[in-house]
């Protein structure tokens, strides 16, 4: 079973990305199986084959532990952890060939506490890849994709898996090419960030698009459209070499 974590910012399509993954992967004669780990999810965009909220009910943990909305939000990703051996034996018994795992839509409480990592790293799979969501109705400023930018890295960082970089909801993207460019060019990204925000003069901010362009660091975004689907193509040929990776390391 191959593991495909889809993160990134509250909103940025998370939901609908992994409807249309687990999709994707059964157009294409496999099984796929689409869970959900987030607590907090109200209405989802696809029926999940396994379900964190039949564990954690945030309604419960408030009454429970008297706490109010985001007290138990915090609470409550924290508890998924706990439950991994549950929603490993749920994943295990329905044999998948993919599962697609859809992460809390506030993704601080996933990536910056302990239990997305742990998640991330103890579930048991041939391989992983974590898919990075960079809001396409954010990112088309420059200064925004800087900001978007140092948070990839920083997931990347404490998730210690192979991450995908995709620029989401690319049907509203209206300067793709310029954002496919700054993402993977520092230097270029840096002169936007100065012609668009001039007055951008702080050390730090400088500091920063300095460093970036030091590093040489960028990101070649795979840009999808949920909507329209433009881009599944890409998105499954990256996944695809990243996982048989994983898989040949693992063997
Ligand atoms: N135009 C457009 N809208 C999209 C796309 N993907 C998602 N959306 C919209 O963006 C909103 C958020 O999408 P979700 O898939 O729920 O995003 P999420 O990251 O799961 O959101 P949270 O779990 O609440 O953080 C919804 O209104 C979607 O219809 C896309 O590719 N194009
Ligand atoms: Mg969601």
């Amino acid at each position: 079973m191959h593991a495909i974590f889809v993160v990134g910012t509250a909103g940025s399509g998370k939901s609908l990305l992994t409807l249309n993954l687990a999709e994707w992967y059964k157009t294409k004669g496999a099984h796929s199986v689409a869970v959900n780990l987030d607590p907090g999810a109200l209405n989802l965009p696809y029926e999940p084959d396994v379900d964190v909220r039949e564990y954690i009910d945030l309604q419960e943990v408030m009454e429970n532990y008297s706490l109010g909305p985001n007290g138990a939000m915090i609470l409550s990703c924290d508890l998924i952890a706990t439950r991994l051996n549950e929603l490993q034996d749920e994943i295990d018994e329905l044999r998948p060939d993919y599962a697609i795992i859809d992460t809390p839509g506030q993704m601080e409480l996933f990536a910056y506490r302990e239990s997305g990592p742990f998640i991330v790293k103890n579930l048991r799979a041939d391989s992983k890849a974590v898919v990075f969501l960079f809001d396409g109705g954010w990112v088309s400023n420059p200064v925004n994709l800087v900001s978007m930018t140092l948070l990839a890295a920083s997931v990347q960082l404490r998730l210690a898996s192979p991450q995908i970089p995709v620029l989401s909801k690319k049907d509203l993207v209206k300067n793709l090419r310029d954002v496919i460019e700054w993402a993977s060019n520092p230097t270029a990204l840096e002169a936007a960030v100065y012609s668009s925000s001039p007055a951008i003069e702080s050390l730090l901010s400088r500091g920063i698009l300095r460093s970036l362009v030091r590093l040489g660091f960028g990101y070649n975004l795979i840009p999808v459209s949920s909507l329209t689907l433009d881009g599944m193509l890409n998105l499954a040929a990256a996944l695809s070499r990243i996982l048989r990776a994983g898989e040949e390391v693992e063997d």
